[in-house]
């Protein structure tokens, strides 16, 4: 189903959404029509009950179409595991049934100008006032800004630390809560990338997420949710450059040098070989740490991050060995593969950096 999804709804425009800066919301509700927008949130509240390997399969296929799009619902299902895992029970039946599919867009708000990488340095302030908390602060790059309806956002109402974060859950219509203009960016270019900027945002308590018991848990929330995200976007990693590979193996079959087909050559065949060994080994690597997320595994953490700095890394070689094998037609925006080569590049930036994820494989091993 994701896959005729992608071949029908999202491959087709790709290329124009990206060429206009078009972001194709009415194809992302569709998609959470079809339930991809609450993959592995429970199905009481309208999730798809589904694994996080099955998520990691949907988003490669989704991404075969368009990584960006894939992307967006990636980040949208991590805030909605996120509300259902960690929200109160009010907070799921509220929110989760127009989370699912996709009637209410969210994104997800842990970045700032002066917090990136060392995200527990964040300063949003969320200042408790009766009932209320007041929220002022600036987050940086928001996947989704101003598009949204709803910002899961991590701000600092308990004190200094990882431990004084919590995490909040605001309307779109909130007095005091404005957007940046668009980012101009190198890729993404049919989603808005921008400053969410909070000045006296007041929020009633409830929206707390997981009530009075979330205060101070916010970042531990946060990080569990990108786990899950990690992955997901290296699936889209995994689906563009898989689908670059693609168009390069048939162009190879077509395009003649010297008198023969380029796919006769033997070094052009020894590329080939080495892309779709690379393909195959950064899907075993999500598989695996997919798995480890569903199964609770000691090591999940470590396995999420060494999957989204390999398959990050290894697919966007990938994607740009096959702009390389269509020659100077690689280059041209028609061919489709420039898009993804930009498209991806971004993958090794967000949802923590590969100097982070190493970083993070790094303690885990030295704690060994
Ligand atoms: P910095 O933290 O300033 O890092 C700069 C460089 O230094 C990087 O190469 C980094 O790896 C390296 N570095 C930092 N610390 C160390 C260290 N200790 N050792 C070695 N190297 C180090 N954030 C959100 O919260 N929500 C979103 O929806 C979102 N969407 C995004 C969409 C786009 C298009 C982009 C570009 C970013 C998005 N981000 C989002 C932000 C993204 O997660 C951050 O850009 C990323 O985490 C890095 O933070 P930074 O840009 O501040 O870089
Ligand atoms: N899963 C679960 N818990 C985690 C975790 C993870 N991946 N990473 C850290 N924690 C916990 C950790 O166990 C600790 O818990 P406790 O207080 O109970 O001991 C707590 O969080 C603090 O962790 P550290 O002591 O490791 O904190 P430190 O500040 O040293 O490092 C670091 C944290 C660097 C791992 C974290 O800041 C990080 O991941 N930075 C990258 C930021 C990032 O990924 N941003 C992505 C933004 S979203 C985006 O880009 C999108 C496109 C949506």
């Amino acid at each position: 189903m994701a896959r005729d999804f992608s071949r029908k709804r999202l491959a087709p425009y790709a290329l124009e959404w990206d060429a206009t800066k078009h972001f194709p919301v009415a194809e992302m509700k569709e998609a959470g029509s079809l339930g991809m927008a609450a993959i592995y949130t429970r199905e009481d509240v309208g999730g798809s009950g589904l694994r996080r390997l099955d998520g990691v399969r949907i988003f490669e296929e989704l991404a075969k179409g368009d990584p960006v799009t894939a992307a967006f619902i990636s980040i949208h299902n991590m805030c909605t595991w996120m509300v259902d895992t960690y929200g109160s029970e009010e907070q799921r039946q509220e929110w989760i049934p127009k989370l699912a599919p996709m009637d209410v867009m969210a994104s997800y708000c842990l970045t700032e100008p002066g917090a990136g990488s060392d995200a527990a340095s964040l300063t949003t302030k969320a200042d408790r006032d009766g009932d209320d908390f007041v929220l002022n602060g600036t987050k940086q790059f928001i996947s989704g800004g101003g598009a949204s309806d709803l910002y899961v956002v991590m701000a600092r109402s308990e004190g200094e630390g990882a431990r004084g974060i919590s995490t909040f859950l605001v309307d779109k219509g909130t007095p005091g809560l404005s957007f940046g203009p668009p980012e101009v960016k190198m890729g993404w270019h049919s989603q808005p990338t921008t400053q969410v900027i909070f000045e006296n945002v007041r929020v009633p308590s409830d929206r707390m997420l997981g009530g009075v018991d979330g205060a101070g848990k916010g970042f531990g929330i946060a990080m569990n949710g990108l786990n899950g995200g990690r992955l997901n976007i290296a699936a889209c990693s995994l689906g563009g450059a898989q689908a670059a590979y693609d168009l390069a193996l048939r162009y190879m079959t077509e395009r003649e040098t010297f008198g023969r087909k380029l796919i006769d050559e033997p070094t052009i065949r020894f590329t080939l070989a080495d892309m779709a060994t690379s393909l195959e080994a950064s899907r075993l690597i999500l598989w695996r740490a997919a798995t480890a997320l569903d199964e609770n595994d000691p090591d999940k953490v470590e396995l999420c991050a060494m999957a989204k700095k390999f398959v990050t890394e290894t697919c966007y070689q990938v994607a740009d060995q096959a702009l390389q094998l269509h020659g100077g037609y690689g280059y041209l925006h028609e061919t489709g593969v420039e898009k993804i080569v930009r498209d991806l590049r971004v993958n090794r930036i967000l949802e923590g950096t590969n100097e982070i994820m190493r970083m993070v494989i790094g303690r885990a091993e030295a704690a060994r």
